[in-house]
């Protein structure tokens, strides 16, 4: 056996800085901190408060931040590893260009920055402004969100600048905005602990938003029942008082078919839908024929369950509906979102305690990442890009002619689209790994191919990125201070705990920099992340999501404030609607008839299973952060294919065989992990790999209509027995409660 160091340094010079361990103090225990530093997880929407503990200017460990009413300390298997990703070796320290024949070679910032701005020139002067475009992430801040939105529009003068949530939430946006002309979730997370049935449709919370369950589980020791839609029974399934094993695909028909019940048997809120709603006949007119049955045969779910689902809504004194991507991520999810809003609406249960409904947000800064003008279609407050007086606002705040601002751009998929048929040249990203997180990435691969110049800005080098010409070291989270928007509407405030190392930057300060290069300097004169904000907020004035009233001051005093916050002696809005009086044209919450589509493909004698992605809990997203995270992949290595044992029977496919996935767009091999929580019918792979792992080799690009959220959640594939078994040891299960 080792001899045990027995100094502090000559633990870390045995084990490196993050592998020191003493049984005494534990994992990250060993350097005594500089300081501690209150801020929030990295990674999702719940963005629970944590510590960092700061030792000679590198990210050392975390303490939890108990005080932070969200959360209370309590973190998650990828929040207490976060911090391994400061002082991580694949860390970019410098500016890297890349070299045919050779590969990545280290370059100055001078020389990166000179070629990209001399790049940009030269493909917006010989093929017009918008064939350079813009793909930003909402892992960023409320004020890098905001500053890259005025970047492409007044810096780079393109009118494609999109971002990652269009992967993510745009259509619970799309569906929100319709229904009450604002997107954030209705309630505060605290009325959820006292709802008295509560569904959630299309969320793996126990997976996703691991600290959520909390909530969910202090409402069932309330007394509330439960019910979980889903073709999988997930960890929070299990803990159910009813599960509806949908067939992915069939979400709009199994809320229509409630609809109809709630009409037929007359458990309405006559007085709110007479008073506070238009549109409720015609929404009813196009579920008219969805009696069970029908229900039954589209969606796979038996009839007396659905009956169930209904009765227990219609009848309930206080509920949430909550949902996530399971029900957006089709090219029916705006539709999909809209059926769930009908059932809320047709029951009054808004705008009052306990009774909520919202998307349940995904990225850190998913929610005020797309409030602020990083969509292509919209400026800050979530305001409309196409609108004269939106337009004319902003122009003014950001002093330009509103006539020299781009018009609506194309979305995330779309860009990709329009590289591929060489109508655009030149791409800047930053936070987003198109490569692994778009669907149907064959296709996604081809394209970056064509492009005349791409640079990249990114801590790590991620797989979209291997194809760019430079890649700019950017920041992580800790490492610039700013606000993020939590799924629940609150804005909270990241600390900076270090600065970044090496040569890598500031994000701000490298898109400050373009700017100023780009001979926009005048607009971009920000000494520190505040002066962002409060441009932010006279930007969000009078918008939907306002946020004049918030400062960095009554952030830290609160620990949040919820917008809408119009003035700076406004407390800020947990809960919305307690005036009724929705932000809609007319100020009435609106039904919107969803008549019922089936999915883009479907099953058939050739390809005749059904095909589902998303998530597990110890990877994140494209899995470019959490893939060098060593115990978060020694939890779940690689991408696993869970079949149901009948089908797996019918194939020949015993555990842990190697099964190969074909669609009509691609085929991939994964291992087979055979669970009994999932539908007979349907088979599910993680998203999180790229190169031959990944699933999106497989999925299809067709869009919804409206938000242009591709549809990872269904298609139909073969299954292929390789004969082989897999590589790894399959773990028993894919799951882990909370
Ligand atoms: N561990 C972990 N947590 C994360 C993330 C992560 O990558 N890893 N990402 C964050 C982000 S950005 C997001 S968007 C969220 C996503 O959070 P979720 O939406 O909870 O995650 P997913 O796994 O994408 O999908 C959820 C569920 O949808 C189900 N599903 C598939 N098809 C259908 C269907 O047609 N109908 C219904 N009703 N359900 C269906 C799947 O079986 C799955 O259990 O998670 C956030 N949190
Ligand atoms: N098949 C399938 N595909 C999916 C999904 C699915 O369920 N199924 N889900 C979709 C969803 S919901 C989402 S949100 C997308 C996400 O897809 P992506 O946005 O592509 O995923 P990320 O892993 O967040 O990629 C972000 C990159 O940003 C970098 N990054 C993170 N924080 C920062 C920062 O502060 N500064 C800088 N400069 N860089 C940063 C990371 O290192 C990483 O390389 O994937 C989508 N793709
Ligand atoms: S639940 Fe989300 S925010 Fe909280 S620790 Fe886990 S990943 Fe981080
Ligand atoms: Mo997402």
């Amino acid at each position: 056996m080792a001899k045990l160091p027995t100094s502090v340094d000559s633990i870390i010079d045995q084990y490196g800085p993050h592998k020191a361990y003493t049984p005494k103090t534990g994992f990250q225990g060993v350097h005594e901190p500089d300081k501690l530093v209150k801020t929030h997880c990295c990674f999702c929407g719940m963005q629970c408060g944590i510590q960092l503990k700061v030792k000679d200017n590198k990210v050392a460990g975390f303490e939890p931040w108990m005080e932070f009413p969200f959360n209370e300390g309590r973190l998650c298997p990828k929040g207490v590893q976060r911090y391994l990703q400061n002082n991580h070796p694949d860390r970019l320290l410098t500016p890297i260009k890349r070299v045919e024949g050779k590969g990545f070679e280290r370059t100055s910032w001078e020389e990166a920055m000179s070629k990209t701005v001399s790049e940009i020139e030269r493909i917006q002067t010989t093929h017009g402004r918008d064939a350079f475009a813009m793909l930003s992430g909402v892992s960023l801040t409320n004020e890098k969100s905001y500053m890259i939105g005025k970047f492409a529009r007044v810096a780079l003068k393109t009118a494609n600048l999109d971002y990652n949530g269009r992967l993510c939430m745009v259509s619970a946006g799309a569906g929100n905005k319709k229904a009450f002309g604002l997107d954030r979730i209705s309630n505060s997370w605290e009325d959820l602990k006292h709802a008295k049935v509560i569904i959630i449709a299309g969320t793996n919370v126990s997976e996703t938003f691991p600290t959520l369950t909390h909530y969910i589980w202090q409402a069932r020791d309330n007394g509330a029942k439960l019910i979980v839609i889903d073709p999988r029974v997930t960890p929070i399934a299990r803990t159910a008082d009813l599960h509806l094993p949908v067939r992915p695909g069939g979400d709009s028909a199994l809320f229509g078919a409630m609809l109809k019940i709630l009409v037929d048997n007359d458990w309405l809120d006559h007085d709110f839908i007479d008073n506070y709603t238009s549109g409720f006949q015609e929404s009813i007119d196009a579920v008219k024929d969805y009696d069970l049955a029908w229900a039954e045969e589209k969606t796979g779910v038996p009839a007396a369950k659905i009956q169930q689902a209904a009765e227990w809504w219609g009848k309930a004194k206080t509920s949430f509906l909550l949902h996530a991507r399971g029900i957006e991520h089709h090219s029916k999810g705006v539709d999909n979102v809209l059926s769930c809003i009908n059932l809320v609406l047709a029951t009054g249960r808004i705008g009052k305690p306990y009774c909520g409904y919202g998307t349940i947000t995904g990225q850190g800064n998913g929610q005020g990442g797309r409030e602020h003008g990083h969509k292509c279609d919209q400026l800050p407050g979530n305001r409309d890009i196409t609108n004269p007086e939106h337009r004319k606002y902003i122009a003014d705040v950001w002093g330009i002619d509103e006539k020299d601002m781009p018009g609506k751009g194309l979305s995330a998929y779309e860009i990709i689209e329009a590289i591929h048929r060489g109508e655009i040249k030149g791409l800047i990203t930053i936070c987003f790994n198109p490569l692994v997180s778009l669907p149907n990435n064959n296709f996604v691969k081809e394209a970056l191919e064509k492009l005349e110049y791409y640079v990249a800005i990114d801590f790590f080098l991620n797989e979209t990125a291997r194809h760019a010409d430079i890649i700019l070291p950017g920041s992580l989270h800790e490492e610039e201070e700013g606000t993020v928007t939590t799924a629940e509407g609150r804005v909270v405030k990241i600390n900076e705990a270090v600065t970044p190392p090496g040569e890598a930057k500031r994000d701000s300060e490298i898109i400050i920099d373009l700017a100023k290069r780009l001979g926009a300097g005048d607009k971009f004169a920000y000494s520190k992340a505040e002066d962002i904000f409060n441009e932010l907020r006279v930007a969000s004035k009078g918008g939907t999501a306002d946020y004049f009233g918030i400062t960095y001051e009554k952030i830290e005093k609160n620990m949040g404030v919820f917008w809408p916050c119009p003035s700076e002696d406004h407390p800020g809005t947990p809960r919305l609607w307690e005036d009724k009086k929705f932000r809609t044209p007319d100020e009435r919450a609106h039904f919107n008839p969803v008549p019922y589509r089936e999915p883009s493909e479907v099953v058939d004698k050739e390809y005749p299973v059904v095909m589902t992605t998303g998530r597990v809990v110890s990877q994140y997203l494209s899995g470019s952060q959490t893939r060098r995270i060593g115990k978060l992949v020694d939890q779940y290595p690689e991408p696993l294919l869970e079949i149901h044992p009948k089908l797996a029977y019918q194939y020949g496919i015993k555990d842990g065989d190697q099964v190969t996935v074909k669609t009509r767009r691609g085929e991939a091999t994964f291992p087979a992990q055979i669970v009994e929580t999932i539908r007979e019918d349907t088979v599910f792979i993680p998203y999180h790999w790229g190169g031959i792992h990944s699933a999106n080799q497989l999925t299809i690009g067709t869009l919804d209509p409206v938000s242009k959220i591709p549809e990872f959640k269904v298609c139909a594939c073969q299954l292929v027995p390789t004969g082989k078994m897999a590589s790894v040891k399959v773990k028993e299960t894919a799951y882990q409660s909370f």
